[in-house]
Protein backbone atom coordinates (compact mmCIF):
# COMPACT_ATOMS: atom_id res chain seq x y z
CA UNK A 1 0.00 0.00 0.00
CA UNK A 2 1.48 3.16 -1.12
CA UNK A 3 1.79 5.73 1.46
CA UNK A 4 -0.09 9.38 0.79
CA UNK A 5 2.57 12.04 1.11
CA UNK A 6 0.49 15.18 1.84
CA UNK A 7 2.25 18.69 -0.06
CA UNK A 8 2.36 21.69 1.93
CA UNK A 9 3.54 25.31 0.46
CA UNK A 10 6.20 26.79 2.82
CA UNK A 11 7.03 29.24 0.24
CA UNK A 12 5.09 31.28 -2.69
CA UNK A 13 6.92 34.28 -4.68
CA UNK A 14 4.80 36.71 -4.01
CA UNK A 15 2.45 37.38 -7.22
CA UNK A 16 3.05 41.19 -7.72
CA UNK A 17 6.99 40.60 -8.36
CA UNK A 18 8.13 39.25 -11.54
CA UNK A 19 10.28 36.15 -11.66
CA UNK A 20 13.06 38.32 -13.08
CA UNK A 21 16.62 37.51 -11.48
CA UNK A 22 17.45 40.34 -9.06
CA UNK A 23 20.61 42.99 -9.84
CA UNK A 24 20.78 43.74 -6.02
CA UNK A 25 23.89 42.68 -4.32
CA UNK A 26 23.85 39.94 -2.00
CA UNK A 27 22.50 40.83 1.31
CA UNK A 28 21.28 44.43 0.09
CA UNK A 29 17.60 45.03 1.72
CA UNK A 30 16.33 46.65 -1.44
CA UNK A 31 15.26 43.00 -2.45
CA UNK A 32 13.20 42.71 1.26
CA UNK A 33 11.80 45.44 0.72
CA UNK A 34 10.64 45.14 -2.80
CA UNK A 35 8.69 41.92 -1.30
CA UNK A 36 7.58 43.86 1.57
CA UNK A 37 5.73 46.06 -0.91
CA UNK A 38 4.53 42.93 -3.37
CA UNK A 39 2.84 41.22 -0.51
CA UNK A 40 0.94 44.15 0.97
CA UNK A 41 -0.17 44.83 -2.35
CA UNK A 42 -0.89 41.44 -3.00
CA UNK A 43 -2.74 41.04 0.01
CA UNK A 44 -5.10 44.24 -0.21
CA UNK A 45 -5.80 43.30 -3.83
CA UNK A 46 -4.60 46.06 -5.61
CA UNK A 47 -2.67 45.17 -8.14
CA UNK A 48 -4.42 45.99 -11.37
CA UNK A 49 -5.09 49.65 -9.67
CA UNK A 50 -1.42 50.49 -8.40
CA UNK A 51 0.78 52.39 -10.04
CA UNK A 52 4.57 52.72 -8.51
CA UNK A 53 7.09 55.53 -9.55
CA UNK A 54 10.78 54.16 -9.43
CA UNK A 55 13.96 56.60 -8.66
CA UNK A 56 16.90 56.80 -10.02
CA UNK A 57 19.75 54.78 -7.42
CA UNK A 58 19.88 50.88 -7.03
CA UNK A 59 16.10 50.55 -7.11
CA UNK A 60 16.05 52.23 -10.47
CA UNK A 61 15.27 48.76 -11.88
CA UNK A 62 12.51 48.47 -9.60
CA UNK A 63 9.92 48.52 -12.89
CA UNK A 64 11.90 45.61 -13.33
CA UNK A 65 10.82 43.16 -10.51
CA UNK A 66 7.13 44.78 -9.97
CA UNK A 67 4.59 43.02 -11.93
CA UNK A 68 2.73 46.51 -11.99
CA UNK A 69 2.14 49.27 -14.14
CA UNK A 70 5.35 51.62 -13.29
CA UNK A 71 6.75 55.09 -14.42
CA UNK A 72 10.12 55.72 -14.37
CA UNK A 73 10.83 59.31 -12.81
CA UNK A 74 14.14 61.67 -13.21
CA UNK A 75 16.64 61.01 -10.07
CA UNK A 76 14.36 62.94 -6.76
CA UNK A 77 11.36 63.80 -9.17
CA UNK A 78 9.32 60.77 -7.94
CA UNK A 79 7.11 62.76 -5.82
CA UNK A 80 6.09 65.54 -8.52
CA UNK A 81 5.60 62.66 -11.17
CA UNK A 82 3.38 60.56 -8.73
CA UNK A 83 1.23 63.66 -7.90
CA UNK A 84 1.02 64.34 -11.67
CA UNK A 85 -0.69 60.21 -12.01
CA UNK A 86 -2.67 60.60 -9.40
CA UNK A 87 -3.93 63.58 -10.54
CA UNK A 88 -5.24 62.37 -13.99
CA UNK A 89 -6.13 59.30 -12.98
CA UNK A 90 -9.44 57.84 -11.03
CA UNK A 91 -9.55 58.01 -7.50
CA UNK A 92 -9.69 54.67 -6.39
CA UNK A 93 -6.22 53.94 -7.94
CA UNK A 94 -3.53 53.69 -5.38
CA UNK A 95 0.01 55.59 -6.23
CA UNK A 96 3.57 54.77 -4.30
CA UNK A 97 7.26 55.93 -4.95
CA UNK A 98 9.94 53.87 -4.14
CA UNK A 99 13.11 56.30 -3.35
CA UNK A 100 16.51 55.98 -2.15
CA UNK A 101 18.16 58.73 0.62
CA UNK A 102 20.05 60.30 -2.10
CA UNK A 103 17.35 60.59 -4.83
CA UNK A 104 14.64 61.75 -1.81
CA UNK A 105 16.41 63.76 0.55
CA UNK A 106 19.24 65.44 -1.26
CA UNK A 107 18.46 66.26 -4.90
CA UNK A 108 14.72 65.34 -4.50
CA UNK A 109 14.35 67.23 -1.11
CA UNK A 110 11.98 70.16 -2.46
CA UNK A 111 9.67 67.37 -4.61
CA UNK A 112 9.18 65.12 -1.18
CA UNK A 113 8.47 68.32 1.26
CA UNK A 114 5.85 69.76 -0.79
CA UNK A 115 3.99 66.98 -1.98
CA UNK A 116 4.07 66.13 1.66
CA UNK A 117 2.80 69.52 2.49
CA UNK A 118 -0.35 69.48 -0.33
CA UNK A 119 -1.02 66.46 1.48
CA UNK A 120 -1.03 64.38 -1.76
CA UNK A 121 -2.41 60.98 -1.85
CA UNK A 122 0.14 59.13 -2.54
CA UNK A 123 2.10 56.48 -0.44
CA UNK A 124 6.16 57.14 0.00
CA UNK A 125 8.75 54.37 0.55
CA UNK A 126 11.77 56.19 1.43
CA UNK A 127 14.76 53.87 1.73
CA UNK A 128 17.71 54.91 4.06
CA UNK A 129 20.56 53.42 4.27
CA UNK A 130 22.64 56.13 4.90
CA UNK A 131 24.74 56.60 1.60
CA UNK A 132 24.54 56.73 -2.61
CA UNK A 133 25.02 52.71 -3.23
CA UNK A 134 24.44 52.90 -7.15
CA UNK A 135 27.06 55.64 -7.64
CA UNK A 136 29.76 53.86 -5.39
CA UNK A 137 29.38 55.06 -2.03
CA UNK A 138 29.35 59.19 -1.60
CA UNK A 139 27.73 60.61 1.76
CA UNK A 140 23.63 61.16 1.62
CA UNK A 141 22.29 63.19 3.44
CA UNK A 142 21.55 60.91 5.88
CA UNK A 143 25.21 59.53 6.73
CA UNK A 144 25.94 59.31 10.63
CA UNK A 145 28.68 61.68 11.50
CA UNK A 146 32.47 60.02 11.34
CA UNK A 147 31.37 57.55 8.78
CA UNK A 148 33.68 57.41 5.97
CA UNK A 149 32.62 57.62 2.55
CA UNK A 150 34.08 58.39 -1.13
CA UNK A 151 32.99 61.94 -0.62
CA UNK A 152 33.71 61.54 3.28
CA UNK A 153 37.31 59.46 3.06
CA UNK A 154 38.20 61.10 6.93
CA UNK A 155 34.25 60.50 7.84
CA UNK A 156 31.32 63.06 7.63
CA UNK A 157 32.36 66.38 9.67
CA UNK A 158 29.26 67.79 10.66
CA UNK A 159 30.46 71.00 10.95
CA UNK A 160 31.29 70.90 6.98
CA UNK A 161 28.66 68.67 6.00
CA UNK A 162 25.60 69.47 8.48
CA UNK A 163 24.42 66.54 11.03
CA UNK A 164 21.97 63.85 9.02
CA UNK A 165 18.72 64.20 8.57
CA UNK A 166 15.99 62.60 9.79
CA UNK A 167 13.66 62.98 7.15
CA UNK A 168 10.63 61.31 8.71
CA UNK A 169 10.98 63.86 11.87
CA UNK A 170 10.71 66.77 9.26
CA UNK A 171 7.84 66.02 7.20
CA UNK A 172 6.46 65.42 10.51
CA UNK A 173 6.87 69.56 11.36
CA UNK A 174 4.20 69.68 8.43
CA UNK A 175 -0.05 70.02 8.72
CA UNK A 176 -1.07 67.85 5.97
CA UNK A 177 0.93 64.32 6.13
CA UNK A 178 -1.67 61.29 7.69
CA UNK A 179 0.66 58.63 8.28
CA UNK A 180 4.70 58.57 8.50
CA UNK A 181 6.31 55.77 9.95
CA UNK A 182 9.85 54.58 10.26
CA UNK A 183 10.80 50.83 10.51
CA UNK A 184 13.86 49.03 9.98
CA UNK A 185 14.79 45.98 7.94
CA UNK A 186 17.50 44.21 9.92
CA UNK A 187 16.07 41.02 11.36
CA UNK A 188 12.70 39.30 11.14
CA UNK A 189 10.80 40.95 14.17
CA UNK A 190 11.73 44.64 12.47
CA UNK A 191 11.40 43.67 8.64
CA UNK A 192 7.72 42.11 10.30
CA UNK A 193 6.95 44.92 11.66
CA UNK A 194 8.00 47.23 8.42
CA UNK A 195 5.38 44.99 6.72
CA UNK A 196 2.89 46.23 8.90
CA UNK A 197 3.88 49.86 8.32
CA UNK A 198 3.70 49.36 4.63
CA UNK A 199 0.20 47.63 4.91
CA UNK A 200 -1.39 50.63 6.77
CA UNK A 201 0.32 53.29 4.67
CA UNK A 202 -1.41 52.09 2.03
CA UNK A 203 -5.04 51.88 3.68
CA UNK A 204 -4.55 55.11 5.00
CA UNK A 205 -3.03 56.43 1.37
CA UNK A 206 -6.52 57.17 0.31
CA UNK A 207 -7.00 59.90 2.93
CA UNK A 208 -3.96 61.56 2.36
CA UNK A 209 -0.13 61.60 1.97
CA UNK A 210 1.37 58.95 4.14
CA UNK A 211 5.39 58.06 4.32
CA UNK A 212 7.35 55.05 5.09
CA UNK A 213 11.19 55.14 5.84
CA UNK A 214 12.90 51.73 5.58
CA UNK A 215 16.24 51.66 7.51
CA UNK A 216 18.08 49.42 5.15
CA UNK A 217 21.65 47.92 4.39
CA UNK A 218 23.85 48.35 1.80
CA UNK A 219 26.66 46.24 2.36
CA UNK A 220 28.89 47.31 -0.65
CA UNK A 221 28.91 50.95 -0.16
CA UNK A 222 29.69 50.14 3.58
CA UNK A 223 32.58 47.73 2.90
CA UNK A 224 30.46 44.90 5.36
CA UNK A 225 29.79 41.78 4.71
CA UNK A 226 25.92 41.03 5.12
CA UNK A 227 25.16 39.97 8.35
CA UNK A 228 27.65 42.30 9.94
CA UNK A 229 25.53 45.23 8.20
CA UNK A 230 22.71 44.03 9.51
CA UNK A 231 24.20 44.65 12.88
CA UNK A 232 25.57 47.86 12.10
CA UNK A 233 22.17 49.51 10.74
CA UNK A 234 21.01 48.03 14.53
CA UNK A 235 23.96 49.38 16.62
CA UNK A 236 24.55 52.80 14.77
CA UNK A 237 21.46 53.19 12.71
CA UNK A 238 18.48 52.73 15.19
CA UNK A 239 19.56 54.66 18.28
CA UNK A 240 19.46 57.96 15.92
CA UNK A 241 16.94 57.19 13.30
CA UNK A 242 14.14 55.99 15.71
CA UNK A 243 11.38 53.49 14.29
CA UNK A 244 8.02 53.47 15.32
CA UNK A 245 4.91 55.48 13.99
CA UNK A 246 5.66 59.12 14.40
CA UNK A 247 2.27 60.12 12.99
CA UNK A 248 -1.72 58.57 12.43
CA UNK A 249 -5.14 59.11 12.26
CA UNK A 250 -5.02 58.11 16.04
CA UNK A 251 -2.12 59.76 17.03
CA UNK A 252 -1.60 63.15 15.96
CA UNK A 253 1.08 65.82 16.94
CA UNK A 254 0.19 68.94 17.45
CA UNK A 255 2.31 69.88 14.33
CA UNK A 256 -0.79 68.56 12.46
CA UNK A 257 -3.52 71.13 13.93
CA UNK A 258 -4.01 73.43 10.88
CA UNK A 259 -3.58 76.88 12.19
CA UNK A 260 -7.21 79.45 11.52
CA UNK A 261 -5.58 83.52 12.19
CA UNK A 262 -8.51 85.31 13.20
CA UNK A 263 -9.09 87.95 10.03
CA UNK A 264 -11.52 89.96 11.64
CA UNK A 265 -8.62 91.42 13.65
CA UNK A 266 -6.52 93.35 10.99
CA UNK A 267 -4.30 95.06 14.05
CA UNK A 268 -5.98 98.40 12.62
CA UNK A 269 -4.74 98.62 9.42
CA UNK A 270 -8.37 99.06 7.66
CA UNK A 271 -8.58 102.27 9.97
CA UNK A 272 -4.90 103.39 9.33
CA UNK A 273 -6.06 103.01 4.94
CA UNK A 274 -3.81 100.07 5.13
CA UNK A 275 -5.62 97.20 4.21
CA UNK A 276 -9.33 96.31 3.88
C1 LIG B 1 20.09 64.62 -12.09
C2 LIG B 1 21.01 63.51 -11.66
N1 LIG B 1 21.99 63.78 -10.77
C3 LIG B 1 22.81 62.80 -10.34
C4 LIG B 1 22.66 61.53 -10.82
C5 LIG B 1 23.60 60.45 -10.35
N2 LIG B 1 23.02 59.56 -9.39
C6 LIG B 1 22.43 58.41 -9.78
S1 LIG B 1 21.90 57.49 -8.51
C7 LIG B 1 22.46 58.63 -7.38
C8 LIG B 1 22.34 58.44 -5.91
C9 LIG B 1 21.66 57.18 -5.52
O1 LIG B 1 21.61 57.05 -4.14
P1 LIG B 1 20.29 56.68 -3.39
O2 LIG B 1 19.15 57.48 -3.88
O3 LIG B 1 20.57 56.75 -1.94
O4 LIG B 1 19.98 55.19 -3.84
P2 LIG B 1 20.69 53.82 -3.45
O5 LIG B 1 21.51 53.47 -4.65
O6 LIG B 1 21.52 54.05 -2.24
O7 LIG B 1 19.56 52.89 -3.21
C10 LIG B 1 23.05 59.71 -8.04
C11 LIG B 1 23.65 60.87 -7.36
C12 LIG B 1 21.62 61.28 -11.74
N3 LIG B 1 21.39 60.07 -12.23
N4 LIG B 1 20.83 62.29 -12.15
S1 LIG C 1 25.27 49.06 -4.04
FE1 LIG C 1 24.26 48.93 -2.03
S2 LIG C 1 22.12 49.65 -2.34
FE2 LIG C 1 23.03 49.14 -4.35
S3 LIG C 1 22.43 47.02 -4.76
FE3 LIG C 1 24.47 46.96 -3.85
S4 LIG C 1 24.09 46.73 -1.64
FE4 LIG C 1 22.16 47.40 -2.58
MG1 LIG D 1 20.96 55.29 -0.55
Amino acid sequence: MSEQIEERAVFERTRVLTAKHTHYCPGCTHGIAHRLVAEVIDELDIQEKTIGVCPVGCAVLAYEYFDLDMQEAAHGRAPAVATGIRRVLPPDRYVFTYQGDGDLASIGMAEIVHAANRGEKITVIFINNGIYGMTGGQMAPTTLPGVKTTTSPYGRAPEECGHPIRVSELLNTLVAPRFIARGALSNPREIARAKKLIRQAFELQHTGFTFVELLSTCPTGWGLPPEKAMRWLEHNMMPFFRTGVLRAPDAMPESATPYAPDLSNDGGAAKNGAAT
